[in-house]
């Protein structure tokens, strides 16, 4: 295996790489392949690491690194063919300035040159005229380097932008850690677990290689794995249980749990009482939840609350392995600490292998990268929720409005709540946006500027991970495509053309992500070893200082607004990462089209037929699926995986255009609660946007 010489110039067509290469691998000759050490980039609790094998100069495979303790030789469904990305003829080469209105995604090419001008032109016209607040940097988790997610915003910083806070991911678990509840440990000692509690989390799906440490507590301990999701999915079919409870129930299921658990005086009170600061308060509120009650709601038998909680006390230890789309409610929080609770209670914590697992994070200081530093002194500026793009772009009252907008590492025409105010901002005349892309995605037919980023197989990056304690390096395998740029590269050049001569501007990729290194370890150790585990103390749960107590009564779910309505779900698909790859025809072809899951009985009553299309539409749009009548999903609820882009239209299952503006306390967008209405295709898109509008109407005040 071949690595980069360390403080080498990262172009691949430098003599001294290709030396190094030469002499370390021992070949030479055209047509041999060397290997290049990677890592995949994508928001995957995973964080894999590859091997990229290059031949005469072109990638021609990524392989999961044999020895990573996580990757193990495999890494997944839609990673496999990561050339095809790299490679694929819709792949954004070339700068780019719109030529058609804003949404048409009409463009012509520009130099890097012109276009770079032309953005520090416009910004800091806009920084003159309405302060640079007016200025916007929107960035998400499209790649998680240091040098692709957060270089970037250095230049935000420095001139005084507004900044972007919050989340669209796990939000209800980062409030719910800024509490003090302790959310992880390290996943590998899951491989110690008795009874493995798979609590909205799809992992066979969304984080396979964690399905290793499950297997390996089966075989080492006999463990149980129970899967509590109102979808029988991929995982749930290979748990030794299901437990197909109604959305948004979570909270109550746990709530009667621990009523059986103190009322059998199988809960750990010694351990709980020290811990927690309210425990009177949580006893209190969890004994009306009686087996009965609990079940009615969950929809699920009074045996099954006993019995799980039973299971549960008696586990010495028990993990409840928490998942992202069970806390993408406005009840999210309300979840993360009744399964927190719940694990205080059984006493967990205090065994290796027990708790609650939802997030785990290297030692990586990945906010650095950033330079937060560099906002000039004395100034504060505004932070916008992240999540409330779409208000944030609209909103009349805003002083000063955003006008300029740099958007990367995320498709918020998709992903964002309430995509269809998303899209108002975005099509405002008065709105000067950049966007950085791989590919022309609904966000980028709204650009003014597209400027193309490279592929992880084209530039250097250090990722850290939140699934588990491995930091990664990755080496770039071959010189970028086309005009594509780093996002390091794109800093450098911005930065002199804004005025902005912070020598911070000036470093390389590799010197922006050294910078987040932990004590004690050197970027050169990491380009050697390809990842290295910082290990982490494990939580440890010192004083009664945990607040576990519901906030106002155990979380109910919320009543459809009208008794035809039905509670949507948008959980992942098995071959996109979120809305990538949705556009690769590999990926999109084994994902078939977007396809809406019912249960029987809710077909019936609404006189629709397996395979059939369907709208699916509620007051704020309306979208195409196909309907897949199948038991595999509650009564009442329905599922429709995947974020979709909006062409081509008769697939155009764009979830957020009927997902609320709609938070948790904490800013968790509802993604997981949306009330809709199905109806069958007959009536025309006219006809549904029509009956839409009136449905917009009737709710309004
Ligand atoms: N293949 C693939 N892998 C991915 C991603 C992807 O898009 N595709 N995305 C990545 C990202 S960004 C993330 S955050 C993770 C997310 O990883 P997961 O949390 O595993 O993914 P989700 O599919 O969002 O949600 C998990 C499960 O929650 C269930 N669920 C929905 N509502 C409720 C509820 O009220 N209660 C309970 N108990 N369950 C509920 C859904 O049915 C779903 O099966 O996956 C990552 N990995
Ligand atoms: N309805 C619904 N909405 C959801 C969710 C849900 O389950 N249901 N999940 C939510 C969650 S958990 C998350 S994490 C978010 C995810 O939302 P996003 O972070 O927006 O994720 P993606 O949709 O994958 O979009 C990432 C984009 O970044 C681009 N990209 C990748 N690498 C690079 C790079 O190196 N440089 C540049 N410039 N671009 C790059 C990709 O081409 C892609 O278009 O969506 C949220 N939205
Ligand atoms: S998406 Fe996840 S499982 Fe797939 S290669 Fe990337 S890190 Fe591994
Ligand atoms: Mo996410």
């Amino acid at each position: 295996m071949t690595v980069l010489p360390s403080g080498c110039k990262l172009s691949l067509g430098c003599a001294r790489v290709q030396a190094a290469r030469r002499g370390r691998a021992g070949r030479s000759a055209v047509g041999e392949m060397r290997t290049v050490k990677g890592c995949c980039p994508l928001d995957c609790q995973d964080t894999c690491s590859w091997v990229a094998e290059v031949e005469q100069g072109r990638v021609v495979a990524v392989r999961g690194a044999k020895d990573h303790p996580f990757t193990r030789g495999v890494l997944c469904a839609k990673v496999n063919d990561y050339p095809m990305r790299t490679y694929a003829p819709d792949r954004l080469l070339h700068p780019l300035r719109r030529v058609g209105p804003k949404g048409s995604g009409q463009f012509e090419p520009i130099s890097w040159d012109a276009a770079l001008d032309l953005i520090a032109q416009r910004f800091k016209a806009i920084a003159a005229t309405h302060g640079p607040e007016a200025l916007l940097p929107h960035r998400y988790l499209g790649s998680m380097g240091m040098v692709q997610c957060r270089s970037l915003m250095r230049l935000f910083h420095a001139l005084g932008a507004s900044r972007a806070g919050g989340g669209i991911c796990a939000v209800s678990f980062v409030a719910s850690a800024a509490e003090g509840l302790p959310l992880g440990f390290d996943p590998e000692d899951i491989a110690d677990s008795r009874l493995i509690l798979l609590w909205g989390v799809n992992i066979l799906t969304t984080c396979h290689h964690h399905w290793h440490f499950i297997q390996e507590a089966r075989r080492r301990h006999n463990a149980r794995v129970i899967c509590l999701d109102p979808v029988r999915t991929r995982t749930a079919r290979q748990c030794d249980e299901h437990v197909a409870l109604r959305p948004g129930t979570d909270a109550v299921l746990a709530a009667g749990m621990a009523r059986v658990m103190l009322e059998e005086g199988l809960a750990d009170l010694d351990h709980a009482r020290a811990v927690c600061a309210d425990l009177d308060a949580l006893v209190q509120e969890v004994a009306p939840w009686t087996p009965a009650r609990v079940a009615e709601l969950c929809g699920i038998a009074p045996e099954t609350v006993v019995r799980l909680a039973r299971e549960f006390a008696a586990a010495r230890p028990a993990v409840i392995r928490a998942g992202v789309g069970a806390q993408q409610s406005v009840q999210g929080e309300e979840f993360v600490r009744a399964v927190h609770a719940l694990a205080v209670l059984g006493g967990h914590w205090q065994h290796r292998g027990g708790g609650v697992l939802a997030i785990a994070r290297p030692d990586l200081n990945q906010l650095y990268p950033e330079r937060a530093d560099l906002i000039p002194a004395g100034k504060s500026p505004r932070v916008f929720d992240m999540a409330r793009l779409g208000e944030t772009l609209t909103d009349p009252g805003l002083d000063p409005p955003i006008h300029g907008l740099m958007v990367w590492g995320t498709n918020p025409a998709v992903v964002q709540p309430d995509a269809g105010r998303v899209r108002e901002g975005l099509a405002r005349e008065d709105l000067f946006t950049v966007v950085v892309e791989h590919f022309l995605t609904d966000t980028v037919r709204f650009a003014d500027v597209v400027l193309p980023s490279t592929t992880q197989l084209e530039h250097f990056d250090v990722l850290g991970a939140w699934g588990h304690h491995y930091i990664s390096v990755n080496l770039p395998a071959v010189a970028p495509l086309g005009e594509a740029r780093s996002h390091g590269e794109i800093m450098r050049g911005l930065a002199p053309r804004l005025g902005l001569d912070h020598p911070a501007m000036r470093e390389s990729d590799e010197e922006i992500a050294a910078a987040a290194l932990p004590p004690g370890l050197d970027l050169a150790t990491l380009k050697q070893a390809g990842w290295v585990k910082t290990t982490r103390p494990p939580a440890k749960l010192v004083g009664a200082e945990l607040r576990l107590a519901p906030r106002d009564g155990v979380a109910l779910p919320p009543a459809p607004p009208s008794a035809r309505m039905l509670r949507l779900m948008t959980p992942k698909a098995h071959f996109f990462l979120n809305s990538s790859f949705a556009n690769q025809p590999r990926q999109r072809r084994a994902e078939g089209r977007p396809t809406l899951d019912m249960t029987p009985a809710d077909a019936a009553a609404r006189g629709l037929r397996d395979s059939e299309a369907v709208w699916v539409r509620n007051a704020r749009g309306v979208i195409p699926a196909t309907l897949r009548i199948t038991d595999a999903v509650v009564a009442g609820a329905v599922s429709l995986p995947g974020k979709w882009w909006s062409l081509p239209e008769d697939q155009g299952a764009v979830s957020n255009l009927l997902c609320p503006g709609a938070w948790s306390p904490g800013g968790q967008p509802a993604f997981n609660e949306i009330f809709v209405e199905v109806v069958g295709a007959e009536a025309g898109r006219a006809d549904m946007t029509a009956a839409t509008a009136a449905l917009a109407s009737a709710e309004a005040p």
